[in-house]
C-alpha cells in the first residue's frame, strides 16, 4: 500500500470504484475516463509501479484475471474486439503509477488502432 496512490486507495475502499472483480491478489474496476463503454482496468492489489517491479507470479495472476474478464467484458457490451494494453512507465503514457492493464472494447468502424498510431 502506498498512501498517495489512487489505486491503492481504491483497493482499500477509501475511493469508490465500480468494481467488476476482486480476489485476494487482484481487482478490476471500470475506468473513470472510459475510452469506450465497458473500459476496465485490472490491477494487482499490492502496490507495484511498473511491470518490471511486479513479481512474476503476481503479474501472471493479473494476466489470468485479465484473460477471463476480456471475454466477459466483450460479451457484456457486445464488442467486436478489444485493445488490451499496459501503459508501462511514464514515457509510455502511464499516468497512474500502480501497474494496471486496460481492457478497451472496440466496435467495427469506431476508429483507428492506437498501437499503430504510436508506431506510425
Ligand atoms: P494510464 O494512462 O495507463 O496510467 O491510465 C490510467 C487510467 O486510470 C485512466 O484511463 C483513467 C483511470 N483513472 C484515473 N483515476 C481513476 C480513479 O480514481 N478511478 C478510476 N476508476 N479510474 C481512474
Amino acid at each position: 500500500m502506498s498512501d498517495d496512490c489512487i489505486f491503492c486507495q481504491i483497493v482499500e475502499g477509501d475511493i469508490p470504484s465500480r468494481t467488476v472483480f476482486e480476489d485476494d491478489t487482484a481487482m478490476a474496476f471500470l475506468d473513470a475516463n472510459p475510452l469506450a463503454p465497458g473500459h476496465t482496468l485490472v490491477i494487482p492489489k499490492e502496490h507495484h509501479e511498473t511491470l518490471e517491479e511486479t513479481p512474476e507470479d503476481v503479474a501472471a495472476h493479473v494476466f489470468g484475471v485479465l484473460h477471463r474478464l476480456n471475454t466477459a467484458v466483450e460479451h457484456a457490451v457486445d464488442a467486436d474486439g478489444t485493445n488490451v494494453a499496459f501503459n508501462n512507465g511514464e514515457a509510455a503514457g502511464q499516468e497512474v503509477p500502480h501497474v494496471h492493464g486496460h481492457i478497451i472494447p472496440r466496435f467495427e468502424g469506431d476508429g483507428g488502432n492506437p498501437i499503430h498510431a504510436v508506431a506510425g
